[in-house]
């Protein structure tokens, strides 16, 4: 005996339903950076990252200065001393003074201020001249 009900029609729609959750689609992503990604730029006292989703205040990024003009062994050198601020779906990071001339590297985590706090990470390399 054959099966008459079209099986694979139903399988396809029970693993497109499956294949998004909601919680996928509250994942934030970066949208814009300013200074922006391999931007080079004259030092600047704030940053600003835009997600695509609105973010948890635990949100936020560490700043690492990987060159500096004159200096040939650079290690990495962290930069401390910042505030970090959500405001919806921006981080806004405030810093102390006016970031000397180099090349940085920023990494973000950004945390969905929803109730399954989706969780996405990030970096990218700017310059300040
Ligand atoms: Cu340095």
């Amino acid at each position: 005996m054959r099966f008459s009900v079209p099986v694979v029609p139903i399988l396809a729609a029970v693993l497109a339903a499956g294949a998004l959750p909601s919680a996928a689609l509250a994942r934030p992503a970066l949208v814009k950076a300013v200074p922006a990604a391999d931007a080079a730029v004259t030092r600047p006292t704030t940053l600003t990252l835009t997600f695509s989703e609105e973010l948890a205040p635990v949100s936020g990024i560490d700043l690492v200065m990987t060159a500096m003009p004159g200096m040939a062994d650079h290690k990495p050198m962290p930069i401390k001393g910042f505030t970090a601020k959500t405001s919806g779906k921006v981080l806004t990071v405030a810093l102390p003074r006016p970031l000397p001339v180099g090349t940085y590297r920023l990494s973000w985590h950004a945390v969905g201020n929803t109730a399954d706090q989706d969780r996405a990470e990030g970096s990218y390399s700017f310059k300040v001249r």
